[in-house]
């Protein structure tokens, strides 16, 4: 039944993805780049768009497999953005938006919120990452956390405890005004430390999906060694750009 359930989902997303892969992947590696860079998602006037995938769907294997990202993307990410569009039909700044979101509706908060921590989660990873961060980000964890390793034990306790689904996060704290400190902590559903509503505040740097989507295909129910294959495809380099740009 389940090998059945799941020769039917290969086919169905198969059938599109081999085109849609090569074209539209180096057609807007630069615009994801973009996406995340200065202006973020701050294209308003327009509808909101899927971005591909900076990297194959395959990139990430081991540890991530190639179905779960087919799928994780195409499907899931692709339904936020065709929702969002249904909600908010005249597009919007979508950064904007999620800083106000109190005064939307909840499918702008749930499909608003999914495009947004997806858009950062794919760039958040990387083939071949992993390993530890460089520079002022790691200077920044040291100073946060005593040491990388303290700062992945607490990382993944947000990760494994927050109930049901959500994200684990680490921001850069805004209620302390010096020196750029981070924190740790995890938000429901498709929330995220930006918006008005949360109770766990502050500017992204690292973004960890934990919802059972993310996961299931290949860990089923144990979210602690998705957590720990995670680890291996982190993307340090964009984390940093993240923690540098953040105010
Ligand atoms: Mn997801």
């Amino acid at each position: 039944m389940e090998t059945n359930r799941r020769d039917f989902i290969k086919k169905s997303v198969g059938l599109t993805m081999a085109a849609v892969a090569t074209t539209a992947a180096a057609k807007s590696l630069n615009k994801v780049h973009d996406l995340l860079g200065k202006d973020k998602l701050a294209q308003g006037g327009t509808a909101f768009t899927l971005p591909a995938l900076p990297y194959s769907y395959d990139a990430l294997e081991p540890h991530i497999d190639k179905m779960t990202m087919e799928i994780h993307h195409d499907k899931h990410h692709k339904a936020y953005v065709d929702n969002l569009n249904k909600a908010l039909p005249g597009g919007g700044k979508l950064e904007e938006i999620i800083a106000k979101i109190s005064t939307q509706p909840m499918s702008v908060r749930n499909n608003g919120g999914g495009h947004y921590n997806h858009s950062l989660f794919w760039q958040l990873m990387k083939p071949a990452g992993g390993g530890t961060p460089s520079g002022v980000l790691l200077d920044a964890i040291r100073k946060s956390f005593d040491s990388f390793e303290n700062f992945q034990k607490k990382f993944g306790e947000a990760a494994s405890t927050r109930f049901g689904s959500g994200w684990a996060w680490l921001v850069v704290d805004n209620s302390v005004l010096d020196n750029k400190v981070l924190k740790i902590g995890s938000t429901p559903n498709q929330d995220n430390p930006l918006m008005d509503i949360s109770d766990f505040k502050g500017q992204p740097v690292l973004a960890l999906d934990v919802w059972e989507h993310a996961y299931y295909l290949k860990n089923q129910n144990r979210r602690a060694d998705y957590i720990n294959s995670w680890w291996n495809v982190v993307n340090w380099d964009k984390a940093n750009e993240l923690y540098t740009a953040a105010k």
